[in-house]
């Protein structure tokens, strides 16, 4: 399933998660492949990553996908698909119904109403580097770009009218009102009735005259007694909307952000971000996670008294989401991006797929209350005035769909970066003590940052420092404890936590780099700064075993958060918690 619920109770839906026919193609072009003449010799498992697997390790290539499916004669079908990777074409009975361009986010291919009862659904994967087919998944990227159906795949038998989408958002927190806007899909148009419920009960009955082809609709409507939602209580609310005979299920959560002055507010409360920036990825799984190793995830940032997390650096899976939904995990969501240059932000084509992007992860993301910021282009040339008409387009675009929630993005151009006007929220990646310095000048190099901070173009911004860290091989303890080493990395990010929320008070939140290692690109000069092939500054390693840094941030992380900072969440310490274990955190000063 897409999500962790299910989304309908009338529309059916036939959920394809499960093995599929499979054979690796291997380098070949998707047109020259006859999909009616594949030798299906394989079977792999939707969700997830064939190259995850060890039969296919570190094949690139192209992979086709098949799956038989019953069919409604006379009536339309969609296939919808989540973080397929990282480009792909679609058939049914040798048909093309169409293509996608991107990993990581959800989309639709529609089965146009016709005779058969079931049908062949060929899905061609590819997982190569092609920048002229998919500018968005590039080799240099510092991480690994696995292939396949990653995050699942359902079907869906769509009535007429159907439901095509649905936007909720808090209109009037004091009020408990939301807007709720619904676009919907028709051949013919024509009257149906339109029902919307919240915990079963109706609250909006009418009778619709539809438009022929599609429209929307908006309404306003009250949760009386609505508990907003919150990390300390992430209180949700089932939307039950239907129209004619097709329904949709969505959870609300009643909630407002905003920025005012250097604060980021959670229904009129200042935050403190304690957080990590997290990427997909497990070496068995690639970035195809099962439900229970995010689930696991959300548990272990919890543990890490964490109230943040960056999904660094592309569109997070709707089950992670829906998660952080539950457990009061506040998100930054970003499209995906690294390092881009002038040249890409010039590019047509890299524009267009960023588009694409954003819009995707913004239809699929804007209803999870635990969604606060919104970012892209991560590390890219912001210092660069030729970037300015990119930024200004792609930013641009964020807010048209979605004016409710700040932008920012993450610069590693902190002493000249030409953007921050264009963003609500400043954040900063630096590396003192691990790419510049030494440790013991941590603190002197983050105050020329807090200086900058200080500047009239961004002195009256909240500022994340959105990455920060250090490498820590797994297992390596060093008497020396040079770099590399755990002892190294748990000083330094005690330095970074100590100097950000002790010592000074400019950051109102911090994202450490990285939650666990990950596996990055095979290029040697990325493997040669990175041992084992794999980023190595998480707290804990790729199977979330933790490093020695791993207790020295979650107890100054919970001290942090027991500390009643506005809106942070209250770490679970239920049974089984590593505080039952270890005893209480010491003190943090
Ligand atoms: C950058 C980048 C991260 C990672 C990090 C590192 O800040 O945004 O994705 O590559 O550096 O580990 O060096």
């Amino acid at each position: 399933m897409i999500r962790r619920f299910l989304e309908h109770a009338r529309r059916p839906v036939l959920d394809l998660d499960g093995l599929w026919d499979f054979a690796f193609l291997g380098d070949v072009a998707a047109d020259a492949v006859d999909v009616g003449r594949v030798r299906f010799d394989d079977r792999i498992a939707v969700p997830g990553c064939f190259d995850a697997s060890p039969r296919y390790a570190g094949c690139r290539g192209l992979a086709a996908y098949r799956r038989r499916v019953p069919l409604a004669p006379g009536r339309r079908h969609r296939l919808a698909l989540s973080g397929v990777h990282h480009w792909c074409r679609v058939f049914a009975d040798g048909s093309l119904l169409g293509e996608h361009v991107g990993g990581y986010t959800v989309f639709g291919v529609d089965i146009p109403p016709g005779p058969a009862a079931a049908a062949d659904l060929v899905v061609l994967v590819d997982n190569r580097i092609d920048y002229n087919r998919c500018p968005l998944h590039l080799e240099y990227f510092d991480w690994y770009h696995y292939g396949g159906i990653a995050r699942g795949a359902e079907l869906h038998t769509l009535p007429d009218p159907w439901i095509e989408s649905l936007r909720v958002a808090t209109t009037d927190l004091a009020a408990r009102e939301i807007e709720v806007t619904l676009r919907y899909g028709s051949e013919a148009g024509g009257a149906a009735s339109l029902e919307l419920a919240i915990q079963g009960r109706p609250v909006l009955r009418e009778r619709l005259k539809l438009e022929a082809g599609g429209g929307s609709l908006t309404r306003r409507l009250r949760i009386e007694g609505a508990e907003p939602w919150s990390p300390r209580s992430p209180r949700l609310y089932a939307l039950s909307v239907s129209l004619g005979d097709d329904d949709l299920v969505e959870r609300v959560g009643v909630r407002e952000v905003r920025v005012e002055g250097r604060d980021l507010l959670l229904n009129g409360e200042p935050l403190r971000l304690l957080g990590f920036n997290r990427h997909d990825a497990h070496p068995q799984f690639g970035c195809g996670l099962p439900e229970a190793l995010l689930a696991a995830d959300v548990q272990i940032l919890q543990d890490l008294g964490a109230n943040f997390v960056r999904g660094s650096h592309y569109p997070q899976d709707p089950r992670l989401l829906d998660l952080c939904d539950e457990a009061g995990l506040l998100v930054w969501s970003e499209a995906i991006g690294w390092q881009h240059t002038t040249a890409h932000l010039a590019d047509p084509r890299f524009v267009d797929a960023q588009l694409l992007d954003i819009r995707e992860m913004i239809d699929s993301a804007a209803n999870h209350p635990s969604v606060i910021l919104w970012g892209l282009l991560n590390e890219s040339a912001s210092h660069e005035p030729a970037c300015r008409a990119g930024y200004q387009r792609l930013i641009g675009e964020i807010r048209r769909l979605d004016p409710t929630r700040p932008v920012t993005f993450a610069s590693n151009h902190w002493r000249d970066d030409l953007m921050f006007d264009l963003a609500d929220v400043i954040s900063i990646n630096t590396y003192p003590g691990w790419y510049v310095g030494e440790l013991e000048a941590l603190p002197s190099e983050l105050d020329r940052v807090i200086e900058r901070l200080e500047r009239p173009d961004v002195s009256g911004k909240p500022a994340i420092l959105s990455e920060i860290g250090a490498g820590a091989v797994p297992g390596w303890r060093d008497q020396n404890r040079t770099r590399w080493s755990e002892e190294y990395q748990a000083a330094l990010l005690e330095a970074v936590i100590r100097h950000v929320f002790v010592d000074t008070e400019r950051f109102m939140g911090l994202a450490i780099w990285q939650f666990c290692d990950g596996r990055t690109s095979q290029l040697a000069e990325r493997v040669l700064r990175r041992p084992r092939a794999f980023n190595n500054k998480g707290v804990a390693d790729e199977y979330r075993r933790p490093k020695l840094a791993y207790d020295v941030v979650r107890r100054m992380y919970r001290e942090l958060a027991a500390q009643g900072c506005a809106a942070a969440s209250a770490p679970r310490t239920g049974p089984g918690s590593r505080d039952a274990r270890a005893g209480s955190p010491g003190g943090l000063v």
